[in-house]
């Protein structure tokens, strides 16, 4: 890329902790757009307005590229994927059935770190709703670990839906590490695991891994969610910011 690219999502994980990784894993600069407390303003108020103009399924997150910009989390992966590089044309369709099957995965998890679907209304009813969810999980990382070629989902090196399972292998580890009374056998998954950590021992990540961005950013919406994830403390949320983010400093 010439021109640094900008990411925009919300100040948290979610969904756009896959694009950060996978940005920071090319090395090229980006400027990290994170919407916060002020989204009201500075997302639907100002940015969306003006972004709806270039891309009619504006959303979080999105990418913008020089003229193009891309929304939906799947195909914001996808367009980076191919634009850096990082994806090969052979695996398109393994690499992005492995992001549909997290998305999946992920949509499920939606419904009970958030009371919204009804599933988990209450803070309270987390670890419970949690062991239920897990068990549906199994099935889903079944088949994701079925999948894996070994060490990453396409084989010696990560592609774009490697990201999106990293984020969601990481997540579900956090918290069933961070849930009292809460146990899940991940051992049932050894490739997985080898994913995992293999992600986390690239030399590509490791200023991503010790960014504010894995470190201390909500897993999910601070205002509504029952599951934070330990590294958010009190909440650094504050304000909308756009840094320019160097993978490599
Ligand atoms: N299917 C979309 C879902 C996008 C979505 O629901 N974004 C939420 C945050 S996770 C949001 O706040 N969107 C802002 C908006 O509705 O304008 C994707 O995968 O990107």
């Amino acid at each position: 890329m010439t021109e640094p690219c900008t990411l925009g999502y919300h100040k948290i994980r979610g969904l756009g902790a896959p694009c950060r990784m996978l940005l920071c894993f090319s090395g090229e600069p980006f400027y990290n757009k994170a919407y916060a407390g002020d989204l009201k303003e500075e997302w639907f108020a100002k940015d969306k307005p003006a972004l709806v103009a270039r891309n009619s399924y504006i959303n979080l997150p999105y990418v913008i590229d020089g003229d193009t910009v891309v929304t939906q989390s799947n195909s914001v992966l996808l367009y980076l994927g191919r634009k850096l590089a990082i994806d090969k044309d052979a695996d398109f369709f393994a690499n992005h059935q492995a992001l549909d099957q997290c998305m999946d995965l992920r949509n499920d998890l939606m419904k009970i770190v958030y009371p919204f679907s009804g599933v988990c209304k209450d803070k309270a009813d987390f670890p419970a709703a949690l062991e239920r969810h897990l068990k549906g999980a199994a099935g889903h990382f079944g088949k994701l670990e079925q999948g894996v070629r070994g060490p990453f989902l396409c084989g010696a090196a990560p592609q774009s839906a490697d990201f999106h399972l990293f984020e969601m292998v990481d997540q579900h580890l956090a918290m069933v590490d961070q849930t009292d009374g809460v146990d899940f056998d991940f051992a049932a998954f050894p490739k997985l695991a080898a994913l995992h950590a293999a992600m986390k021992a690239l030399p590509e990540l490791a200023t991503y891994f010790k960014s504010p961005m894995y470190t201390s950013w909500a897993f999910n919406n601070a205002m509504f969610t029952h599951f934070l994830g330990a590294g958010y403390g009190d909440g650094p949320y504050g304000t909308t910011s756009n840094e320019l983010f160097d993978p490599k400093a």
